[in-house]
């Protein structure tokens, strides 16, 4: 699928906002995809569709998720992180993107998880690193996602795990199993 193909399908789904942020996260994963070695076209359609079910009803969220092989324990978690999962489903019933590049950086651009790849990484940063963003510490993120890609996915992950236990949010496993797992991967 094309690029404008893609941002016209995802438009309407969107707030403005939101379709503005989605269009710089495109834009971050870019960028970071040449720098680290991924295909650009893969990392811009993952980056497009990432937050495609953003706005989707709980409801409908809910219903996808018990009726397919998404796993059933993200219901007993916040519906942020359904969104991932379920425009990962969607994408490829929808408009038959099958590619499990796209679609892993996809279910996984919320929480990460353990082994992530390349292009994982590329939009899980991008998501976090994107301009219009402006969290605590990002400056120091921003800096290393020009140097090191393990190591600035280490980062985003320990942030969003600070971020969440000061909330007192519960954690999801794979968001843990990322940070272990990327700590593991530091030099
Ligand atoms: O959709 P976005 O706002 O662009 O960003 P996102 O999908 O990466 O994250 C949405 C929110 O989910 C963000 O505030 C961090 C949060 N989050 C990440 N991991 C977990 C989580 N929230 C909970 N409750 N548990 C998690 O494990
Ligand atoms: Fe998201
Ligand atoms: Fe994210
Ligand atoms: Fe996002």
């Amino acid at each position: 699928m094309k690029k404008d193909e893609a941002i016209a399908i995802i438009e309407p789904y969107l707030t403005k906002p939101r379709f503005e942020h989605t269009l710089r996260v495109a834009e971050t994963a870019v960028k970071l995809a040449s720098k680290y070695d991924v295909s650009v076209e893969k990392a811009e359609l993952a980056a497009i569709f990432h937050d495609y079910c953003k706005y989707r009803s709980l409801e409908v969220m809910a219903r996808i998720i018990e009726a397919s092989s998404l796993p059933k324990d993200l219901l007993e978690y916040h519906h942020e992180l359904w969104h991932g999962p379920v425009a990962s489903l969607l994408i490829e019933q929808e408009y038959g993107i099958e590619d499990q590049d796209i679609k892993n950086a996809i279910y996984y651009h919320t929480t990460g998880r353990a082994n992530m790849s390349k292009m994982e990484m590329v939009v899980f940063v991008a998501d976090y690193i994107e301009p219009g963003r402006s969290f605590e510490g990002l400056d120091e993120v921003r800096e290393m996602a020009e140097k090191e890609l393990i190591r600035t996915t280490w980062m985003v992950s320990r942030n969003t795990i600070q971020f969440l236990m000061r909330k007192k949010s519960r954690i999801y496993p794979d968001t843990f199993h990322a940070y272990n797992d990327l700590t593991k991967r530091l030099d």
